[in-house]
C-alpha cells in the first residue's frame, strides 16, 4: 500500500524521521509530504524543509538505502485532493500523547467523511515525546541544547540560520 506522512516538517525531528522510518518498514511506498499554507510564512522554506528531510533520510540507517521513501511539496488545498490524486488511500500521523489524539481525531474522521481516506496512528517512541519542531526552535533560539533531537542537518541548519 501507499502511504503519506504528512507534515509542515518545519523542521523535520526525530519524532519525524522515526515515524518515516518505521511506516517505510511496514508500506510498499511512503510519501513524506510536506504541507504548507502559502499564506503563512515558517522558519525554513519548504524546499529547504524538503532538503533537511532529504539529508535526514540519507543519514539514519534505517532510511539510507530505502528505495520506498519519496518527498514532495504540497502546497495549499486538503490534504484528501492530494492523497487522491496520487492514489494513497491512507495516511500515517505519530502520536505522542493524548493531546495529539485530541488533535488528530477529528482530522482523521472529516478526512474519512470526505473521501474514504484512512488515518493510520503510529504511537511515537517515548525518547521523542517531548519533541515537536516548535519546542525545537524554541529552545533552541533561547540557545538550549538540542542535539540528539534532531538530525545532524537539521542542528547544522539551525545554527547557520541564527548565524
Ligand atoms: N513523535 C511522533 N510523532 C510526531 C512527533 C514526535 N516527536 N512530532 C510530530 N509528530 C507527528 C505529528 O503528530 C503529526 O502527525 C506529524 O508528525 C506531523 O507533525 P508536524 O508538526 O510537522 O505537522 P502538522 O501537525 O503541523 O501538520 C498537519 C497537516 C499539515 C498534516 C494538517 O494540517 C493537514 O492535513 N493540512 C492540510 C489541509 C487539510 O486537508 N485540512 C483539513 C484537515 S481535516
Amino acid at each position: 500500500m501507499k502511504v503519506v506522512c504528512p507534515g509542515s516538517y518545519d523542521p523535520i525531528t526525530m519524532g519525524h524521521l522515526d515515524i518515516i522510518a518505521r511506516s517505510s518498514r511496514m508500506f510498499e511506498e511512503v510519501v513524506v509530504a510536506v504541507v504548507h499554507n502559502p499564506s503563512k510564512s515558517g522558519r525554513f522554506d519548504p524546499e529547504v524543509r524538503a532538503d533537511l528531510i532529504r539529508r535526514s533520510l540519507a543519514e539514519d540507517e534505517r532510511t539510507q538505502s530505502a528505495q520506498n521513501i519519496t518527498i514532495d511539496l504540497v502546497s495549499g488545498g486538503l490534504l484528501v485532493d492530494y492523497c487522491t490524486r496520487i492514489g494513497a488511500p491512507a495516511v500515517v500521523k505519530g502520536l505522542r500523547s493524548g493531546t495529539d489524539f485530541a488533535y488528530e481525531l477529528p482530522m482523521a474522521l472529516m478526512n474519512k467523511h470526505l473521501s474514504e481516506l484512512e488515518t493510520i496512528f503510529v504511537p511515537g517512541d517515548p525518547k521523542f515525546e517531548h519533541v515537536s519542531s516548535s519546542l525545537i526552535k524554541e529552545v533552541h533560539g533561547g540557545g538550549g541544547n538540542i542535539e540528539g533531537l534532531v538530525p545532524t542537518s537539521v542542528l547544522a541548519a539551525l545554527r547557520s540560520d541564527a548565524a
